[in-house]
């Protein structure tokens, strides 16, 4: 394992998370009480004369700048996020290299160091198997049109692009995670699923040169 801190694409997900939603939920209380104090306070009522007034300078300028820097703000947020899932990652030494192939409709898992294969989708359901706790490497591709490698438990998608070798680097926490193709490429789309087990790094040698065959650990 290397000395950089693993990145959890869960754990910097639910970070952004938990700061987008609280300021969405200001911004909607911001503008319903807004829209429902000029509602109750200018309603219509004797004696009706138009307005004479109608910019305000001072406050539609701090409105503009607030916004501006919040916009900003979250931005730096996400891409700081997607700069430690996406490059940071990279610079770990991974336990484990697969080659991910997407086509119409399964994922192909190759192993190249251990010299095998497994296949998820119309084919079948076979596993794919990865040590938790250290870094595995996707090389992410596709034969045919654009598929999206998508572990929702992850929070982690990322395009599968033909002529293009995505390159991608994960953890997983040990468990059974559920993964899907997530960008609509045909009638049998939906088939287009896996499961990824995330077992003892012993238990993956072991199953690794065994070469996927047998027992999922
Ligand atoms: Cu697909």
């Amino acid at each position: 394992m290397s000395v950089l801190a693993l990145v959890s694409t869960r754990h910097e997900y639910d970070h952004l998370f938990s700061i987008y939603v609280p300021i969405a939920i200001g911004v909607f209380l911001v503008i319903a009480l807004s829209v429902l104090a000029a509602v109750l306070i200018y309603r219509r009522r004797p004696p009706e004369r138009a307005a004479r007034w109608h910019e305000h300078n001072p406050l539609e300028g701090s409105y503009a700048v607030l916004l501006a820097c919040t916009a900003a703000f979250l931005l730096y947020l996400t891409f700081s996020a997607e700069h430690r899932v996406d490059t940071v990652s990279l610079g770990e030494r991974p336990a484990v290299v697969i080659d991910v192939t997407g086509s119409k409709w399964e994922w192909t898992f190759t192993y190249r160091s251990y010299g095998f294969s497994v296949r998820s989708g119309t084919v079948g359901r076979q596993p794919l198997v990865v040590p938790a706790g250290e870094a595995v490497r996707f090389n992410l591709t596709s034969t045919d049109v654009i598929h999206s490698f998508w572990i929702p438990a992850l929070r982690y998608k990322h395009d599968a692009i033909p002529g293009s070798v995505q390159v991608t680097t994960l953890t997983f926490g040990r468990g059974v995670f559920a993964g899907q193709c997530a960008e609509f490429c045909g009638l049998r789309h939906a088939d287009m699923i896996f499961v990824a087990h995330a077992v003892s790094p012993a238990a993956f040698s072991e199953w690794a040169r065994r070469r996927g065959r047998g027992r999922t650990p």
